[in-house]
């Protein structure tokens, strides 16, 4: 438990939703943001010049309850994927995104009622020498934590806390 803890908050968990980063390997930081809770839940990336490079629609044209973001490279390709947990006020869902072309690489049904939010972290956490997804959903009386293998990113171990 406290492995998965202090692995997953190294980048991700807390509810981040602004975060920069090399997406591409070029060497120059991109910059990924959500749009706050009450417009549209949008991605947006940036380059360094603070101009938009795409838009990402996770949860459709009329969710407004937000999202958490976090960026690795899952599949080991040399680019980052962007991965989205839903915010408040749908079913927990995480959306993975490929940062280069804005397409859905998949869309991860947790398979719980909760629509409190899934914070998402990236780690290594199987010694796999690649990146997985923990996701936290806060629950009526516990919190899920799901462990979803970013190379098959369908969800392995959940544990409630
Ligand atoms: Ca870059
Ligand atoms: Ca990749």
């Amino acid at each position: 438990m406290d492995a998965i803890k202090s692995s997953a908050e190294l980048v991700g968990f807390g509810g981040r939703t602004d975060l920069s980063t090399d997406l591409n390997g070029d060497t120059t930081v991109e910059r990924v943001r959500v749009t706050p809770r009450g417009s549209v839940t949008r991605v947006q990336i940036f380059d360094q010049a603070g101009n938009k490079l795409r838009t990402i629609t996770p949860f459709g044209n009329t969710f407004r309850g937000g999202a958490f973001v976090a960026l690795a490279d899952l599949d080991g390709d040399g680019i980052k994927e962007v991965v989205v947990g839903s915010g408040i006020g749908m079913r927990a869902t995480v959306n993975v995104y490929n940062s280069q072309t804005g397409a859905l690489v998949k869309s991860i049904d947790l398979g719980i009622n909760s629509t409190r939010g899934a914070r998402v972290a990236v780690a290594d956490l199987n010694g796999s020498g690649r990146f997985d997804i923990v996701v936290k959903v806060p629950r009526l009386f516990r919190t899920t934590v799901f462990f979803i293998p970013g190379q098959t990113l369908t969800p392995a171990t959940t544990i409630d806390l």
